[in-house]
């Protein structure tokens, strides 16, 4: 986009069903692929407990930093359509598999739309992205306070790394 500088943003991958870490890879090439788009880091990969109230299988979790010059609108169908390729490739006979592409930041910029919430809204409670993004971002401040001063105040029990360093993604 002319006259406008790219926009350093960070998404949030997860997945716990079929093969995780392939569709996180498969959706960070899609989203670097877009012409306006590029990967600029990629934090290891996570083991992590289900975060929330619903009994389901461990996630595989990872943060991307970006920087794009398409609007945060734009961004988010970047990811939505990379969650949509995902899934339908997968809607094969070994059944459902999940990905979850997030976008957790867009610059310093605030929405408040039914479908675009950036910050994302539940990003500060969950040790699942703080940890990953304090380990690529840590000199990141939201909302006034450092990364890593808001990933001590949340439950890590049970995170492991899955996959260590920033290359997995990569074909
Ligand atoms: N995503 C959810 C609900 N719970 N828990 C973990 N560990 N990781 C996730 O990505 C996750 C979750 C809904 O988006
Ligand atoms: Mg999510």
């Amino acid at each position: 986009m002319p006259g406008r500088d790219d926009v350093r943003a960070f998404l949030g991958l997860g997945g716990n069903l079929g093969n995780p870490l392939q569709a996180m890879a498969e959706a960070l090439r899609i989203v670097d692929a877009d012409p306006l788009t590029r990967v600029v880091a990629a934090s290891s990969v996570y083991l992590t407990p289900p975060w929330g109230p619903i009994e389901q299988p461990d996630f595989l979790n990872a943060v991307a930093e970006l920087r794009t010059c398409l609007p945060a609108r734009g961004l988010l169908e970047l990811c939505l359509g990379a969650e949509q390729k995902l899934k339908r490739i997968r809607m094969q006979p070994g059944g459902p598999r999940l990905i979850d592409v997030d976008i957790l930041l867009y610059d310093d910029e605030r929405h408040n739309e039914p479908d675009l919430q950036v910050p994302h809204p539940r990003m500060l409670a969950r040790a699942f992205v703080l940890l990953p993004l304090s380990e690529i971002a840590p000199d990141l401040v939201i909302g006034g306070r450092a990364v890593t001063e808001r990933l001590d105040e949340v439950d890590r029990t049970g995170i492991a790394v899955a996959t260590a360093g920033g290359d997995w993604w990569r074909e």
